[in-house]
């Protein structure tokens, strides 16, 4: 197949980096600052906002979505709309986000280990972590890939347990004809720039309960119900107009976007499958994945370079890859000292963490640049292009 990108220069002296942003037109993106200048609303539930939050639960099908002002501050407002105490039980190979914002809520991480194929918590771990303090289970959809979603929550109806969904690398993931976001009792979204859809920095949570959207609506807006009643601790968790501009500006181009970045998962899968210690990401379909990382395992075998030697080889030649997600959450400063930290209990992360490299996978890549990529990889890995 070929490839519909441009065909700019790729010079080894420009930067290639793991993700760059989509941009809307600067001509698009006007004409929503010129409504948000003509209304004098920049904040608190302005008119971009509501158009937003109608687009997304349009284009992601679901029932309900509060916009809000970060991933992270998602996670941290479905813990308080979900009223969570004790123990959560979570995946340690996730970006720290996820364990640090329920952490901040006052929560311990408990971790258990991953499924060595989806990389996603394993439900086979958790019902043996459960203790009378554990009120939630929180899944990654790790870089879109779904978790087990029907054990999942199985597991959570059996021991009468929350489930949220960190969907950070999910925006359009769907699972049986549903949105991921379907699943569980709440699931948060990133619209950080790197991410798929984005809002330059950004955030949602959503739910099928009218009562948890509500409480998170009531909890990113100080917990204020009336300008007479405060009932709630609540933050300050608002998306102004400008990001929601953004955002609008924005969706319209997901679809083209995902279109791209399945052509250059065919064309790195197609270019990496003949070299030994490495294992390819099975192709998503557009409609149901993400695309939101491109990520090979490398398992050295007889020789071939490890992880680590070829990311190193690649940045020599200015292409940034990342090793998401290493450290492993459970190998940092503030939870290596738990019990479920061990990392004899964790066999499978510390697999993924040792071998994940994830490729810059971002429509705009030029095909100069994608052979820059690909030729520099197989160099490494000394194998002929
Ligand atoms: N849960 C999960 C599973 C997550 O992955 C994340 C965030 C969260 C929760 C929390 O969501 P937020 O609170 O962030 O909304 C990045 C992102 O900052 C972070 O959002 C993301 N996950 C994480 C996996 O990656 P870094 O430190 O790797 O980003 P950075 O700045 O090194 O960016 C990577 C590359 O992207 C740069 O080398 C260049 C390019 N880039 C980046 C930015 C910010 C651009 O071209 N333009 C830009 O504006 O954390």
């Amino acid at each position: 197949m070929t490839l519909p990108l441009d065909q700019g220069t790729a010079a080894a002296s420009e930067p290639i980096y793991v993700s760059s942003p989509m941009l809307p037109s600067m001509d698009e993106y006007r004409q929503h600052l010129r409504d948000i200048w003509a209304s004098k609303q920049l904040t608190n539930g302005g008119q971009k906002s509501l158009m937003l939050e109608d687009s997304l639960k349009s284009y992601l099908g679901v029932q309900n979505l509060a916009l809000l002002s970060n991933g992270t501050i998602a996670l941290m407002v479905a813990c308080r709309a979900l009223k969570l105490t004790g123990e959560f039980i979570t995946t340690p190979f996730t970006f720290i986000a996820t364990v640090h914002a329920l952490a901040w809520c006052g929560l311990k991480p408990v971790f258990v280990d991953i499924d060595p194929v989806t990389m996603t918590i394993d439900p086979k771990q958790i019902e043996a972590a459960v203790t009378p303090r554990t009120s939630a289970i929180v899944g990654v959809h790790v870089y879109g890939n779904r978790c087990d979603v029907d054990e999942i929550d199985a597991i959570a109806k059996r021991n009468n347990l929350k489930v949220i969904y960190d969907a950070a690398h999910a925006f359009g993931t769907r699972y049986r004809g549903r949105s991921i976001a379907d699943y569980g009792d709440m699931s948060t979204y990133s619209f950080h720039a790197t991410k798929l859809f984005h809002t330059s920095e950004g955030g949602a949570v959503a739910t099928r309960h009218n009562d948890l959207d509500a409480a998170a609506r009531s909890l990113r807006n100080f917990g204020i119900a009336s300008e007479e009643s405060i009932p709630g601790t609540g933050i300050n968790a608002k998306m102004s107009e400008l990001q929601c501009a953004m955002g609008l500006a924005v969706l319209p181009l997901v679809d083209e976007e995902q279109a791209q970045r399945l052509r250059i998962f065919q064309r790195y899968n197609e270019a990496f499958k003949d070299i030994p210690g490495i294992t390819t990401p099975p192709l998503g379909d557009l409609g149901e994945d993400s695309f939101q990382y491109y990520c090979l395992r490398v398992k050295p075998v007889a020789g071939t370079p490890s992880r680590d030697a070829l990311y190193h080889r690649l940045k020599a030649g200015n292409v940034f890859p990342r090793r998401y997600f290493w450290p492993l959450c459970s190998d940092t400063e503030q939870y290596k000292d738990l019990e479920s930290a061990e990392p004899a209990r964790l066999p499978n992360a510390h697999a993924a963490a040792r071998e994940v490299l994830c490729l810059p996978i971002y429509g705009t890549l030029t095909q100069a640049e994608l052979s820059r990529i690909i030729t520099g990889l197989r160099d490494a890995c000394g194998v002929a292009s």
